[in-house]
């Protein structure tokens, strides 16, 4: 064994002088292979500087991971998904070796090491740039590919610019910018996947690795996009498909999908920093009632605690915070409370105690506990990456569920201290690694809020909602995200609507930026514009800084008021169309902000700068957000037929349009084929909507379906087939509309279908077998919760419809038109 290793050591010293693959100018190259050991779907190579193993994952995933000495355990917080057994064919020659599955074929050349990736049928769709390829620089390791012509990429999580990120580098290292800017880069949470489109190919590449990691899309460069990290392995998944909407699919396979969401925690939610005391929260919470502003969550911002300590109430301002959130609830509101991970440093005091006694701060290396000043003063931490301190705040978590709270909102868990310099030798267990803050930093956020989830879990009667600022690749499978301080600017609003669009893209589904804009005030067009918007994001806070106005719907105006009542309860409406979009998520991954690059890849178009902020919300709805001071935009309606949501005018698609732009309503256009349910506005999730639930078909040319979920949106019953779940489907070709056999065991709240029918101008008749269906014309408008005067001023037009009431029986519906 000791002398086979000599002799191989030997053989890559001398081929390193030979191929001059030896460090150069502090520069450790990858090297030539030295020996090739295949075993399954897996194969072990020795190069001359480097340890590697490429692996057929599954079909379409091939994962790479390399390092300069022997390779570590495998390990990592973001990959659930297992090696899936999968036919490989290896092939080696002098020069090459091969893996391929049915779906993809990878070609690493020998001398020196270098991989490429093909399709079955042998288009390369990527590669190493090829005398760069990977290499270290010190513990840094970066890998090269060649820059292909005319490739874009698009992804990479919460990263601000353009949706292409062509031309721009980004670094992944979570921090707490107050108020960034545009162009500020990194920010709260590392997600270090992309995706690379280009001749008519996609391909995403996921790089698993905590340390700072830098991504280069040929920013000051021509040559090459880059991946790599400043410490850690080169570990990376390969993905390909034909559709982009597949290779989310096998990301969120490889890192997990998102539970289902509380029903209550997609209705609006009412936010600011910081509501308090009791009678204030109580106060909005009735004035949302009185003015019909329907809403379903109150959050609580750092004001609720005592002396910002973690898990206590301010008495004086909230003495009894179980009876208010009882109260809350009787009118309909769920409460969710802010938590930060510093502990305050305080003698006698029970969590700090607590922590203490089961040692599960962390430490410096010579055992004293980290010290760090956030709002409470100096703080301790717990080290969320030990069982230990994910047990210690599981239990905690039980705190919020004794007085009745139903969220919890992780902040400042970049780690976020005064100073912003944590120091690198504070030391993390690592789920029994032991590593230093250089390598846990990043996924500290995330290992936060897998505790408070699985506290909450545990406690909390309900499905809980939990939000994260921070975070890492597989933070879906625990909580929602928002994008932290942004301004309450025009490119703000645009940006955040790009970062939304780019989550999605990165496996996060659940996504939010605080609407309305956190730091200064927006103006009234703005705040309007915003407002409108948030009815299309996965999850609608309003939230404001301590120092802004007050930006509750009510504080702009009546006409303001009446404006986002309107889009509130559309978003009401919606409810049934939204949470079906969440349940695909929780099924394949695809998210709710769809950015035109998932459906559209290869239009040219959707990269053009000028149109990347227009979105996707679910299958249906395509958004254009223009910033609140324009009157006309430019919208491209992408191929198909689309349908102005407020008129139900028909365009055409494959075309640029200008549009006028007026401030009571936002650009959204429903793309023909797509089916849309939707229930009777209710003022709150915990009011039951009528019985009758509103199918919308809009006719197109192409086939479309949907699946349309249900069930009792709070419990986990879900999880054992408690369920109502139904394919619905529309065949313009067969003149079909058709509802599969429902499946699941839950009973639908909702006895009777009607069908509201949109573009059907020449069908008159419906027909369910022999049986004819009595049909009626008649107008639909999607904004209607307005006073009559507001709604003559802005909301005067309806779509013309046609109607056909059925009833919601369990098994198929077939009908013709
Ligand atoms: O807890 C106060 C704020 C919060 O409102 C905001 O949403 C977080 O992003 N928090 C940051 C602390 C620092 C604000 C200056």
């Amino acid at each position: 064994m000791k002398i086979h290793y000599l002799a191989i050591t030997l053989f890559a010293t001398l081929l390193n002088v030979k191929q001059g693959f030896c460090q150069r100018n502090g520069i450790t190259p990858t090297g030539a292979v030295v020996s090739v050991q295949a075993n399954g779907q897996k194969i072990a190579i020795k190069t001359s500087n480097a340890s590697v193993e490429v692996t057929a994952y599954t079909p379409s995933v091939i994962r790479v991971r390399m390092d300069s000495k022997p390779l570590d355990t495998d390990f990592s917080y973001a990959v659930i998904g297992k090696v899936t057994p999968t036919k490989v064919n290896v092939t080696q020659t002098d020069k090459e070796i091969g893996i391929a599955t049915d779906s993809l074929k990878a070609v690493i050349q020998k001398t020196p090491f270098s991989i490429a990736f093909y399709t079955p049928d042998g288009k390369m769709i990527n590669q190493d740039e090829q005398g760069l390829n990977t290499s270290w620089v010190g513990t840094a390791v970066t890998t090269y590919k060649k820059m292909q012509d005319d490739e874009h990429f698009v992804g990479l999580g919460e990263k601000t610019g353009a949706l292409d990120r062509k031309g721009s580098g980004f670094t992944n290292w979570n921090s707490d910018i107050y108020g960034y800017s545009v162009t500020q880069d990194p920010l709260y949470s590392t997600i270090p996947f992309y995706i690379g489109i280009h001749h008519g190919l996609s391909y995403g590449i996921f790089l698993d690795n905590t340390y700072q990691s830098d991504f280069n899309f040929g920013a000051s460069n021509n040559r090459f996009s880059s991946f790599g990290a400043r410490g850690g392995e080169m570990n990376y998944y390969f993905i390909y498909h034909k559709k982009v909407a597949d290779i989310i699919k096998s990301y969120t396979y490889l890192t997990g999908r998102m539970p289902m969401p509380p029903m209550w925690s997609l209705g609006y939610q009412q936010n600011r920093y910081s509501y308090y005391p009791e009678e204030e929260v109580m106060h909005i919470a009735h004035t949302l009632r009185e003015k019909r502003i329907p809403a379903d969550g109150i959050t609580l911002d750092i004001h609720y605690m005592d002396r910002y300590q973690l898990f206590t109430w301010n008495k004086d301002r909230f003495p009894n915070p179980a009876g208010m959130n009882a109260e809350l609830k009787k009118l309909g509101f769920k409460t969710t409370v802010i938590v930060d991970p510093g502990i305050k440093v305080e003698k006698g005091a029970p969590a700090y105690e607590s922590g203490l006694k089961d040692s599960v701060y962390i430490k410096y290396p010579d055992g004293q506990p980290y010290t760090g000043q956030v709002w409470p003063g100096w703080c301790n931490f717990t080290d969320f990456t030990s069982e230990k301190g994910r047990t210690w705040w599981r239990k905690q978590v039980n705190f919020f569920a004794q007085s009745g709270v139903s969220g919890i909102w992780n902040d400042m868990n970049e780690i976020s201290t005064w100073g912003q310099k944590m120091p690198d030798n504070v030391m993390f267990d690592y789920d029994g690694k032991q590593t230093n803050h250089l390598q846990a930093h990043n996924v500290y956020g995330m290992q936060m809020v897998r505790s408070s989830y699985e506290g909450a879990k545990e406690h909390f009667p309900e499905r809980p909602f939990i939000l994260s600022r921070s975070g890492y690749a597989g933070m879906q499978r625990y909580s929602a995200i928002w994008t932290g301080d942004n301004r309450a600017e025009d490119d703000h609003m645009l940006q955040g609507v790009r970062l939304l669009s780019s989550l999605g893209l990165s496996g996060v589904s659940f996504a939010a930026m605080d609407i309305g804009g956190f730091t200064g005030n927006p103006s009234i067009p703005l705040y309007t514009r915003w407002m409108e918007l948030g009815t299309f994001t996965p999850y609608f806070r309003n939230h404001t800084a301590n120092q802004a106005k007050s930006a509750e719907p009510w504080t702009m105006g009546e006409d303001v008021l009446d404006i986002t009542r309107n889009y509130i309860g559309l978003r009401y409406q919606l409810l049934p169309y939204i949470y079906s979009t969440f349940y695909e998520s929780t099924q394949s991954g695809m998210p709710v902000v769809r950015s035109l690059a998932i459906n559209y890849t290869f239009d040219p178009k959707v990269m053009d700068a000028t149109f990347q902020n227009q979105y996707e919300f679910g299958n249906a709805f395509m958004v254009a957000p223009f910033e609140s001071g324009k009157e006309y935009g430019k919208i491209y309606l992408p191929q198909g037929t689309w349908y102005d949501l407020y008129t139900g005018s028909v365009e055409k698609g494959g075309q640029e349009k200008i549009v006028p732009l007026t401030i009571s309503k936002l650009p959204v256009y429903v793309k023909g084929g797509s089916i849309i349910p939707m229930q009777s506005l209710v003022q709150t999730t915990a009011e039951q909507p009528t019985d009758t639930l509103d199918i919308h078909v809009y006719n197109g040319s192409t086939a479309n379906s949907m699946v349309y979920y249900e069930d009792d949106g709070k419990s986990f019953g879900y999880e054992k087939g408690d369920f109502y779940k139904r394919t619905i489907n529309f065949d313009p070709q067969k003149h079909a509309i058709t509802f599969n056999a429902v499946e699941g065991s839950y009973t639908s709240h909702f006895k009777h279908i009607r069908l509201v029918l949109h573009g059907f101008d020449n069908s008159a008749t419906i027909t369910a077998g022999k049986q004819q269906i009595k049909i009626q014309d008649g107008k639909y408008s999607f904004l209607n919760a307005a006073s009559t005067d507001i709604k003559e001023r802005y909301y005067a037009d309806a779509c013309p419809v046609k109607y056909a009431t059925i009833s919601n029986q369990q098994g198929s519906i077939q009908l013709k038109y």
